[in-house]
C-alpha cells in the first residue's frame, strides 16, 4: 500500500513524447511544447532527429507483424521528429489524455489529436502508454547525458500537494 501510494505521487515520473513528422511539417512543434509547459510539466530532454529504421523497429516492436507496421515505420522515418522527455506527476497518463485517442476521430476536442488530426495514420504525436514503456522508450531514444538535470524554481513555489 505504502509502495503504491509513493508511486502515485511521483513528481519525477517521466514520459517520452514525440512530435511525429506530420506534426513537424504542420508547424505544431511549438503548440505541443506549449501545452506540456503550460500544464506544468518540466522539459528534461529534446532533440530533432530523422529516426533510423532500426530504432523504429525497436520503438514499435509491439506492432511487428501487423499490417500497418511497414507504413508506420516509413511514415515516422520520413522526416525529422522532435523527441522529448517530460517530467511531472502522472505525466504518462496525463500526457496520454492530452494527446487524445490513437484514432483522432475518437479524440475529444481540446486534445492534441482532437484539435489537429483526422486519421490514425497521421496522428501528430506519440506519448508513452505506461511507466514501463516510458522507461524503455527514453533509454532507446536518449543517452543518459542528454537528460538535463535542472530545478524548476517557479514550480517549487507551488509544490505538489496531496
Ligand atoms: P498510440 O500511439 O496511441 O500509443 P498504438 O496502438 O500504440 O497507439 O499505435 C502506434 C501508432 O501506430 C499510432 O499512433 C499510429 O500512428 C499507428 N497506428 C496504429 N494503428 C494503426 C492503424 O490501424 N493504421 C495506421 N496506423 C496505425
Amino acid at each position: 500500500l505504502l509502495k503504491s501510494s509513493t508511486r502515485m505521487t511521483d513528481a519525477h515520473e517521466r514520459s517520452f513524447i514525440m512530435v511525429k513528422p506530420d506534426g513537424v511539417q504542420r508547424g505544431l512543434v511549438g503548440e505541443i511544447i506549449k501545452r506540456f509547459e503550460q500544464r506544468g510539466f518540466k522539459l528534461v530532454a529534446m532533440k530533432m532527429v530523422t529516426p533510423q529504421r532500426a530504432l523504429l523497429e525497436q520503438h514499435y516492436e509491439e506492432h511487428k507483424g501487423k499490417k500497418f507496421f511497414d507504413p508506420l515505420l516509413s511514415y515516422i522515418g520520413s522526416g525529422p521528429v522532435v523527441a522529448m522527455v517530460w517530467e511531472g506527476l502522472n505525466v504518462v497518463s496525463v500526457g496520454r489524455k492530452m494527446l487524445g485517442a490513437t484514432d483522432p476521430a475518437k479524440s475529444e476536442p481540446g486534445t492534441i489529436r482532437g484539435d489537429y488530426a483526422i486519421v490514425t495514420g497521421r496522428n501528430i504525436a506519440h506519448g508513452s502508454d505506461s511507466d514501463k514503456s516510458a522507461k524503455r522508450e527514453i533509454d532507446l531514444w536518449f543517452r543518459a547525458d542528454e537528460l538535463a538535470n535542472w530545478t524548476n524554481f517557479s514550480s517549487k513555489r507551488r509544490r505538489v500537494s496531496l
